[in-house]
């Protein structure tokens, strides 16, 4: 098995494998850090880090150490039975997000369905709202994920179309700004959900104070602010969540992605007791979401955080991402938004498509994932180095001049 070439392994999965993906033709074997290696051993710098999932990079050695450790005492109780990891791993998600409890889940959507459940709950139990009247407000552009009731209030056709009939009770609203939320948010509205930086949409980063107003707003009009922190949040931003930015501190917060260390799905909602607390024995639940391996592994996410290290070399390397992107504006890339070790890159459509620049990248060793357009997103390890930076971006300079 192993003797198969790149090729030959690419033209089994095309056969085998639902056509959901159309990924680069790179097929990688093993990897370390910020480096991937593919079958035939070439090597490519990871500038995409599993959309934020590896956040610490390939096999962090802490977190494969707690994985192993884990691995060989108890992976699974389901939560008919406790364990000896989820205390500890709710604990760490209190200190790190200022909220008090946990709801353990394991992939981004189920932790966006289970905030959707738990708000439509709250708005009947604690706000007083009419039975199934309950709405939640969404921002256009937004991702959150791909069941039927995320993608029923995605405004993406590629993502929706096809997949209807939807779940009623979402109200969409231009993101960032504010007025139009202030609008759609009435006695009905269980909560606000949005991404604090869009991801998808090309990393949209919205003006300084809408992340307060939304604060601000859904506090006086009783509504939760939810905030899907799933690959925003854990320090790639430069912060340990994108809310710190505006010292915001939603009722909710959503976490995934680099919550399970690139190693298992671990996701969580963290949020105020007032919130989870309407949640009762039966109501809600997932075989695996709390289990000992992932909450083992979830503890050593959390602590990595702990120090501020990982945020404030995001913050520092984020200062490069951002000057070396300036310096090609007008050189091949017509724009770019970037914050901590995060960025969106419009190339020059005269140049190539995103996948093109991907494509091109790739053959120079750099691993990158375009979104609409040309636009390329740019999301390296938190451990990358600052000379892997500067040779990721000396690359690019390449590719789009
Ligand atoms: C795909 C994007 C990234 C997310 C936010 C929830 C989820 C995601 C803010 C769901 C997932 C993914 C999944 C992946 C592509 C991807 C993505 F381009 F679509 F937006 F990362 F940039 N909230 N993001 O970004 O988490 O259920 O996947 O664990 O679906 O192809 P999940």
């Amino acid at each position: 098995m192993n003797a198969r070439t790149s090729e030959e392994l690419i033209r089994a999965e095309e056969s085998l494998l639902a056509h959901n993906y159309h990924p680069l033709p790179v097929v990688v074997a093993r990897a370390e850090g910020v480096w991937l290696e593919d079958v035939e051993g070439r090597r490519y710098l990871d500038m995409l880090a599993g959309y934020s999932a590896l956040n610490f990079g390939h096999r962090h050695p802490a977190l494969v150490e707690a994985a192993h450790r884990q691995l060989d005492r108890l992976t699974l109780t389901s939560r008919a039975f406790r364990n000896d990891q989820l205390a500890g791993f709710a604990e760490g998600l209190a200190a790190l997000t200022g909220l008090e409890m946990t709801l353990p889940m394991n992939t981004g959507a189920e932790a966006v369905e289970s905030a959707i459940k738990v708000a439509r709950k709250w708005a009947y139990e604690v706000k007083g709202v009419a039975p199934d009247r309950a709405t939640i407000v969404a921002a256009a552009g937004n991702f959150h994920g791909r069941t039927t009731t995320i993608v029923g209030f995605s405004s993406d056709p590629v993502a929706r179309e096809g997949f209807g009939p939807f779940t009623p009770g979402f109200r969409l609203v231009p993101y960032n700004d504010l007025a139009a939320l202030e609008a759609a948010v009435d006695e009905t509205t269980a909560a606000v959900l949005i991404e604090p930086i869009q991801g998808e949409a090309g990393v949209v980063i919205p003006d300084d104070g809408y992340l307060a107003g939304v604060r601000e707003l859904t506090r006086r009009a009783g509504a939760l602010f939810i905030a899907d922190e799933i690959q925003s949040g854990l320090g790639r931003t430069g912060t340990t969540l994108a809310c710190d930015h505006e010292a915001v501190r939603p009722d909710a917060v959503l976490l995934g992605k680099a919550l399970g260390g690139g190693i298992v799905p671990v996701s969580a909602v963290v949020a105020r007791r007032e919130v989870l607390g309407v949640l009762r024995p039966g109501e809600h639940g997932s075989t695996f979401g709390g289990n000992p391996l992932g909450a083992a592994i979830g503890s050593a996410v959390v602590e990595l955080l702990s120090t501020g290290a990982y945020q404030r070399r995001a913050a520092e390397l984020g200062e490069v991402l951002h000057d070396g992107l300036a310096a090609l504006l007008d050189k091949g890339v017509t724009g770019y938004r970037c914050r901590g070790l995060w960025a969106g890159v419009d190339v020059d459509p005269a140049i190539g498509t995103g996948r093109e620049i991907s494509e091109r990248l790739m053959q120079e060793g750099v691993l990158v994932k375009d979104t609409h357009g040309s636009t390329i997103r740019l999301a390296p390890p938190l451990t990358i180095t600052r000379e892997e930076l500067e040779s990721a971006l000396a690359t690019l300079a390449t590719v789009v001049t």
